[in-house]
Order: structure tokens, then sequence, then C-alpha cells
């Protein structure tokens, strides 16, 4: 088979068939094109409450609430905030809510308050759907926001608490599903998703995310990553953790949405750790697993993990991150050798994927998706702005259906990422004849466990504690976390400033996955001319 073909200009396309039909299709609708098949089958279950939806209760519930939704006086365009670990119930909202015509921002229900507050102001979210009367409290003073229509949901917690919504009472039985002709408010082009990424450069954005450029993305995975040629129906049988957060676009297209819509069993863990993994494993035979790298390393590693945990494991997909292939080959001697691996490549802005296929070497992240085109563009002095030929290292642009509608609000931030329809990803890599090689990020961009960290909000934080002048954040390479941020600080003058003062001054401020592993203490900032930190020097500090 073609695996790819390039061009005169030096542009390569997938070799696969195009994809078609994406154009006009909710995202709702595709995915419960074939519920009929499965009615019965259990769709997603607890793996801490063992609290489970067959597809036809989770086709229910979704109807219900978003008619619930719109009684709530939230408007195709309006936009909920859902801060959920995951559970069950997070595909319940997200369906509803695009079945109601409305945007979805997710967070992550680690976050600080005041990282949640900042989140929810940037997407102007109306409502917020949040989990525990724990939290309730913490987000009542976002809450209090003019712009929110629909106070506190809190899903699943029996406590009444005032000034919240009980998730229960938005699904009753007695509730009407959401009627066909009120979808006619809808249209492909709009958005319905708002991930949230840094991007290039600065502060985390929203992302706009239309049904179209994730119908697409769903049928061009589904084509490179559910062993095309088979039906799609010989999936219904397949077991997966809902491992990865369901609030980043991979768990929730590239794991929920993909394997809801080929009716499989998705194991909800609602908080990651090698105990529940084990878990996990023990009690449900996954037939295919959804990873980050730091995950395939820590089962590498683990001794309790066993060919056992494994026996109807087909496959591990790993993305995010770079993966060492030393996990891989101590996976596979180690644990079990019929165990596949295979290697995606996506970004938020993409909705999320761009290439991923089955049959690549597992150092590769695989061919490019159907409908999916790629240039490599030379960034040093004798190459710059050239496409370049297979095997010549340069910035990785993509095109195609997946590429994002734009930032919200933000046409400076858009067009700074665009090539008119390319969306140059700040990655360095190359193509071949085993598929694409990433190599490096130019981005300033940290990922520390595959999860996004922005050096400009980690020095924001830093800049407003009182001893200090400058700041400067860098990731730095971490043996199991890929990355950690590092902060390089300059006092004010007679100031001494200590590290553990710094870091938890952090602590206090941002999640846990942010904080900084090392401060180093500089006399200054090496900075451009314009005024932008020059971070690739900082490296050499
Ligand atoms: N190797 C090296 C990789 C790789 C990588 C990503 O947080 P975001 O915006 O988004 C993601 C999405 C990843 C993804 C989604 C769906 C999927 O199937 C899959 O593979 C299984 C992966 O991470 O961060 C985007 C940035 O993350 C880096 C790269 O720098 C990219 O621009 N990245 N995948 N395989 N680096």
């Amino acid at each position: 088979a073609i695996k790819f073909e390039v061009d005169s200009q030096n542009v390569v396309s997938s070799g696969l068939p195009d994809v078609s039909g994406f154009e006009s299709v909710y995202l709702h609708d595709l995915i419960w094109e074939k519920i009929e098949k499965w009615p019965n089958h259990t769709a997603l279950i607890c793996l801490d409450t063992g609290r489970s939806y067959t597809y036809s209760q989770l086709r229910k519930a979704c109807g219900r609430l978003a008619t619930s939704l719109r009684k709530s006086k939230l408007l195709p365009g309006d936009t909920i905030a859902v801060i959920l670990p995951n559970i069950p119930e997070f595909a319940i909202i997200l369906l509803a809510a695009n079945e109601a015509g409305l945007r979805t921002t997710l967070i992550n229900p680690a976050y600080t308050t005041y990282e949640i507050k900042r989140q929810v102001e940037n997407a102007d979210a109306q409502a917020i759907f949040t989990f525990s009367a724990k939290y309730a409290d913490a987000h009542a003073s976002i809450a209090n926001n003019p712009k929110i229509k629909l106070p506190i949901v809190i899903v699943n917690d029996a406590a009444s608490i005032t000034g919240t919504i009980k998730f229960d009472d938005l699904v009753r039985d007695d509730i009407e599903e959401f009627s066909v002709s009120q979808k006619t408010d809808i249209n492909y082009e709009d958005t319905v998703l708002m991930p949230y990424s840094s991007g290039t450069t600065g502060l985390p954005k929203s992302i706009e995310t239309s049904h179209r450029n994730v119908v697409a993305n769903l049928l061009q995975a589904s084509y490179s990553l559910l062993f095309p040629g088979v039906e799609a129906t010989e999936h219904y049988q397949d077991i997966l953790p809902l491992m990865i957060p369901a609030y980043h676009i991979y768990g929730l297209i590239i794991v929920m949405y993909i394997y809801l819509r080929i009716g499989a069993k998705l194991v909800c863990m609602p908080q990651f750790s090698m105990n529940n993994l084990i878990k996990l494993l023990e009690d449900h035979p996954c037939t295919i697993m959804h990873a980050v790298p730091p995950i395939i390393q820590m089962m590498a590693n683990d001794e309790r993990i066993t060919s056992r945990h494994v026996k109807s494991m087909k496959i591990i997909i790993s993305g995010a991150a770079p993966l060492g292939e030393e996990s891989i080959a101590k996976f596979q001697s180690r644990i079990s050798d019929r165990v596949a691996f295979v290697q995606g490549y996506g970004a938020s802005e993409l909705s999320p994927v761009a290439t991923i296929s089955l049959d690549a070497p597992p150092a590769s992240c695989g061919y490019l998706l159907p409908s999916t085109q790629m240039r490599i563009v030379g960034i040093k002095q004798d190459n710059l702005g050239r496409n370049l030929t297979l095997r010549e290292v340069g910035e990785i642009y993509i095109r195609g259906p997946q590429v994002m509608k734009g930032y919200y609000k933000n046409p400076q931030a858009t067009a700074e990422t665009m090539d008119g329809d390319w969306y140059k990803t700040g990655d360095l890599g190359y193509y071949s004849e085993h598929g694409l090689y990433v190599q490096a990020r130019l981005k300033e961009m940290i990922k520390v466990k595959g999860f996004q960290v922005a050096p400009t909000e980690l020095e924001e934080v830093i800049r407003g504690h009182d001893k200090i002048q400058d700041v400067a954040v860098i990731g730095v390479a971490h043996d199991k976390y890929g990355e950690i941020p590092k902060a390089f600080v300059v006092p004010k003058s007679g100031v001494k400033i200590n590290e553990n003062e710094l870091k938890e001054y952090v602590a206090g401020r941002v999640a846990k996955f942010k904080h900084l592993g090392y401060v180093q203490v500089v006399e200054s900032i090496p900075k451009s001319a314009s005024g932008k930190i020059l971070r690739k020097e900082l490296t050499k500090l």
C-alpha cells in the first residue's frame, strides 16, 4: 500500500483514501451513528464506584441533559466550563452540550482557583460543572461573574448546597429528550470545543474547534487506528481504560469519542495512580490502551505488573510527548512481547491528530492521517522558509480539515501560528519512508507528563513575588516526567531569594504538575533588542 506521496513542491500527502462526509455531520450524531447495534452494552463504568451506563442509558441521559441545558437559558454559542475527572458523567455532559449547540471549555480539576478563574474568563464560560461540594465554595467566586447564566452544577455528590444545582435533577426520567427540530439552530462550522493551549508562545489561549474539525479528525483517526479494512462493528468488544484525562483533547477525542462511536467499553479512572491502573487491569481485560510516555515507563518498571495484566491487550498507543525506545524494549522484554506499541502525533490545534499508524516502527509517530498534508520547513540560515525533502530536519507544518478555526478572540495569535491554511506546529522533525520523527520543540511550551505548562504563565506568577525583579522559565529534561520547569530569577537589588521560598510560592498558586523543579539565581535575563526572552541562551547558563 502507498503510505504517502510527495509532490514537486515537497508537500507530503497521505497515501490513504480521503475521508468524506465530514462536512455535514454534527459531532454528537456521528457518535450515535451506530448505537442501535449495541444498546445494552456497557458504554462507561467508573473504576471507583462501579457506576455504569449502557449505550441506551447514555443516549437518554444526553438527550435529557441537552433539554435541561436549553431550559437553563443556555443558547447555541454559549460556553460551559467542565471541571471534572474521568467519570462516566463527563461523556454525558460533553455530548449533551454538543447536541444543545453549546461550546465546552475543559478544565483540569487539579487546577487552583486562580487557574480555573483564568480559563473560565478566557473562554467566557456561562455555566460551571464540577464534581464535588468540596469545590463548590472555591468556585463560588467564579460563579459570581455576571456572565454566568447557570450556577454551579454538582455532579455526583449527594449534598445539597445553596447556589448549586444537582446533576441528577437535570437528567431525571421525566425530562423529555432534546428534539431534532431544536437542532436546526446549529451549524457544522460552529465551535464545539475550546481546548486551552499556549500554542507557540505566550499565555494559554482558548482554541475554537468546530463540529467539522472534530468529525473530520474522528473519521481520519479511526481509519488509521482501528485496523483499517476491518468493519468498525468488530470493535464493540474492545475494553479500554479511560485513563488519560478527558479534559485533555487527546483523552476526549481519541479515547472517549472514538471508542464510544464504535460501541466499546470504557473504564473510567477518576484519579491516576499505579495502584488504580493495576486494579483496573486486574478487573477488566483491556484490549487497547491509550497512554502517555511516563505511564508506559512506569508500567515497564513496576514489578507488580506482569503478563497477566495485559493478557488481552493487543496494542498500546502513546502520544503527547516523545516515547523512549528503552521503555518499549523494557515493557516487551519484562511484561509481554505480544503487545504492540504505536505512537501518534497531535496538538490541541489539530483536533487533535496529524499522524498515527499501526504499521510504522514505534520510534516513529506514524504516517499522515487520510486527508492530511505536511511540509517540513527549513529554519536554518541556508534553508530558511524552504520546503525540505524527505529526511531533512525542519519545522513541521500541517494542513487538513482538522486544523482549528483559530484562537478565540485572538486574531493576532491565530495569524502568527498559521501560514495560509497551514498550521505551524512549532515542532522540529523530519519525514521518512517510516513516517514522522519528532525531534524537539521549537516553541516555548513545556510538557510535564504530557501536560502543557506555559512558561509565560509561570513567569507571571513569579513576577508577583515581591523579591523578584525579573524571571524566565524553561523546561529541562526529567527522567520520569519528560520535562520539568526551571526558573531563572533576578532578585531585586540587595535582596536574597531562597530556592525553596520561591518553589513554595509557586506551589501555592498553580497545579502540581506546573511546580518548579529548579530555581537558579542569575544577574540578568538574556533578552533580544525587542525585549523577548532568549530562552535558548538560558539553557547555556
Ligand atoms: N512525540 C513528541 C509525540 C507527540 C509530541 C505531541 O497538549 P497538546 O496541544 O496536544 C497533544 C496531543 C497529542 C495527541 C493527541 C491525539 C493522539 O492520538 C496522540 O497520539 C496518540 C497524541 O499533546 O501538545 C501538542 C504538542 O505536544 C508534543 C508536540 O510538541 C506538540 O506540538 N507532542 N505528540 N508523539 N512530541
